[in-house]
């Protein structure tokens, strides 16, 4: 065994993994409670994944009976999906570990770890942010990761910057010890939460988390919009604040991630779907696209852009009317007031209307 587990660091090095460790494949008890708590207080939302099923996704018995561990690999996504760098008007962001198909590396170092594992004999499958595992605690329990306070699976070189999936395999390797470390008595990612999502005992309130909130369909909180920024995809608030992810994150010169938002409020459906064919897109429907980047119009829109988020006052779904004009009520103006006024007049929509009217009032109260 020791030979195949030499085998595999080679091949998972070789082929880009940065983190490698061996778990046994006993249920993650403690992590289907934890989804369980979540679920009961409401924390979960209306999470699919992992929460569709938590009965599997912590027992990995229920998918491959022959299971007997975890061969747990980790890649890190930077320094190559670089920075956003400085805000721009007119420009979303895209979190990095959604930069470009980041989980690509993941999938061919996964995959050459199972090669290692079939060639010996041995029955293999590969996992990657699959419903059937919950990643992190995998990872957690294959002593390549703890468990930060952010709910993210830290690394002491790579920090939170990591994307992590498992080979589950049927040959009985001998096993790594989980990671002899914890945050301490740092909360940073605490407070640079945008939206109080994270808690000191390590929970995410994902119906508060902006990363949620741009990966699920239809409208997305008043709330949540105030603090959205100018994000077009996923959020790093808690990353960024990481002190063990500090230098890591140094070295990420290059600018990656910026979107410009016209532009891409003015692509068709295909081409929305081609051009972030990585992205989670609800449902498949590009709408969700234009919503997101209509609400991070609302922070980063400028006035000469009026005229393209006004279209979307009179075309399209209640969903792109209602946060056109809660983008229209950000950025003000007086185009902007008389777009606001002319579709409420004709607006059938009641909740569309009552946008309009919100818009309108904060547009007034700002002054603008
Ligand atoms: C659902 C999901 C989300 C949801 C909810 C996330 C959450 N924190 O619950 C949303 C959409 C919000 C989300 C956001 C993000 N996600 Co996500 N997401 C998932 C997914 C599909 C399932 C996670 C899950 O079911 N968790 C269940 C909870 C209970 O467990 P957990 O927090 O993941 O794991 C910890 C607990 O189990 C804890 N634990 C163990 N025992 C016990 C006992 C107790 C009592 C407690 C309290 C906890 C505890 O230790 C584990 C390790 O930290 C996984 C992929 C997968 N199949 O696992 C990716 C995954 C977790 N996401 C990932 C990423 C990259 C992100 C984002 C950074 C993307 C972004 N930049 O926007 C953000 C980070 C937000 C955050 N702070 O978590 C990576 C995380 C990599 C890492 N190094 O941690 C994963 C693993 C995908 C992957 N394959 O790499 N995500
Ligand atoms: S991803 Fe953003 S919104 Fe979600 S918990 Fe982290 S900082 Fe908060
Ligand atoms: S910011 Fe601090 S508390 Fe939060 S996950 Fe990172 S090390 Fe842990």
């Amino acid at each position: 065994m020791d030979d195949i587990v030499a085998r595999l660091h080679e091949a998972g090095s070789g082929s880009g993994l940065v983190g490698l460790g061996i778990c046994d494949a006993e249920p993650f008890a403690e992590v289907r409670t934890e989804m369980d708590r979540r679920a009961a207080g409401g924390w979960s939302g209306l999470l699919r994944f992992t929460y569709a099923d938590p009965q599997t996704a912590t027992d990995i018995s229920r998918s491959f009976l022959w299971a007997a561990r975890l061969v747990v690999g980790a890649v890190t996504y930077l320094p190559v999906a670089g920075n956003p760098g400085p805000a721009r008007e007119n420009h979303g962001r895209v979190a990095r570990f959604a930069t470009s198909d980041h989980y690509e590396p993941l999938r061919r170092g996964l995959r050459s770890v199972r090669g290692v594992l079939q060639s010996a004999g041995y029955r293999a499958e590969v996992l990657m942010d699959d419903s059937r595992l919950v990643d992190r605690a995998a990872a957690v329990r294959a002593g390549i990761a703890w468990w930060g306070k952010s709910t993210m699976a830290l690394s002491p070189r790579y920090g939170p910057w990591t994307l992590l999936g498992s080979v589950a395999t049927e040959a009985e390797l001998p096993t790594t010890l989980p990671m002899q470390r914890d945050c301490g008595t740092c909360v940073a990612c605490i407070p640079a939460c945008p939206t109080g999502a994270l808690d000191q005992e390590g929970t995410l309130d994902a119906t508060r988390c902006i990363s949620y909130w741009a990966q699920m369909p239809g409208f997305i909180p008043r709330s949540i919009r105030e603090a959205w920024g100018d994000r077009l995809y996923g959020c790093d608030a808690c990353l960024d604040a990481c002190p063990p992810g500090q230098r890591w994150l140094g070295l990420a010169t290059g600018e990656a991630g910026r979107v410009d938002l016209v532009e891409l409020l003015e692509l068709t459906d295909d081409e929305l779907r081609e051009r972030f064919s990585h992205f989670y897109i609800p449902r498949n429907d590009p709408a969700h696209l234009r919503r997101n980047a209509l609400v991070a119009l609302g922070t980063c829109g400028s006035s000469e852009i009026v005229p393209i988020v006004a279209g979307y006052l009179r075309a399209g779904p209640a969903m792109l009317r209602s946060h056109a004009a809660w983008a229209l009520g950000r950025i003000g103006g007086s185009a902007a007031v008389e777009a606001l006024a002319s579709a409420v007049r004709e607006e059938a929509d009641a909740a569309v209307r009552s946008e309009l009217d919100g818009a309108l009032a904060s547009v007034h109260e700002g002054g603008n």
